[in-house]
């Protein structure tokens, strides 16, 4: 069965960027009711006992009859499991060490790599991520439909935004800009090494 994992931190620890109960809607009830959905889908399957991420990277292979259901709630888990590890109540501030300069390299600096990422968030109608991956290495910017991973089109996440209205209404209502502006202020830098490596 696939479960839903622990937060690190309590509800209200990324205030006021983002707010607690955004935080706990998000978690007790959105992502709890991805896992749910996709332990509905995959019973009895071997898909049971499959971690997520690997479900989605062969995601083709997935029955017919199952294979929209895991896309969008396998997919819904997977980021969101990624989603509250990519931030943190010490993060934001800029990256440093090899984050620091792969984006530099790939991007030509941070603030460059920022607005480009910004403009990938704001630029994808209605809901859906906002993504740095990795393609074969080289760091490339993103956005996905819905709850689509960048693992069913062979890319590794390395950092994801929820553009979702869920993530954000309670506390910026139609202000999408302003919470992808104070989203940086929680970026958890050291799991983005991680994910890098
Ligand atoms: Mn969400």
């Amino acid at each position: 069965m696939h479960e839903l994992p622990k937060l690190d931190y309590a509800y209200d620890a990324l205030e006021p960027h983002i707010d607690a109960k955004t935080m706990e809607i998000h978690y007790t009830k959105h992502h709890a009711t991805y896992v749910q959905k996709l332990n509905d889908a995959v019973k009895g399957t071997k898909y049971e006992k499959m971690d997520v991420d690997e479900i989605l990277k062969k995601l083709s292979e997935v029955p017919e009859n199952i294979r929209t259901a895991v896309r969008n709630h396998g997919g819904g888990h997977s980021n969101h499991r990624m989603f509250w590890k990519m931030m943190s109540p010490v993060g934001g501030g800029s990256p440093t060490g090899k984050v620091a300069d792969a984006i530099a390299k790939d991007f030509g600096g941070f603030d460059r790599f920022k607005e480009q990422f910004t403009a990938a968030a704001l630029g994808r109608f209605g809901s859906g991520w906002a993504w740095l991956v990795s393609n074969k290495g080289k760091l490339e910017i993103t956005s996905t439909a819905n709850q689509d991973s960048p693992l069913s089109d062979a890319k590794t996440p390395i950092l994801g935004l929820d553009l979702w209205e869920h993530s954000f209404y309670l506390k910026h209502q139609w202000r999408k800009a302003d919470y992808v502006a104070v989203w940086w202020e929680v970026v958890n830098w050291k799991e983005v090494e991680k994910r890098l490596a």
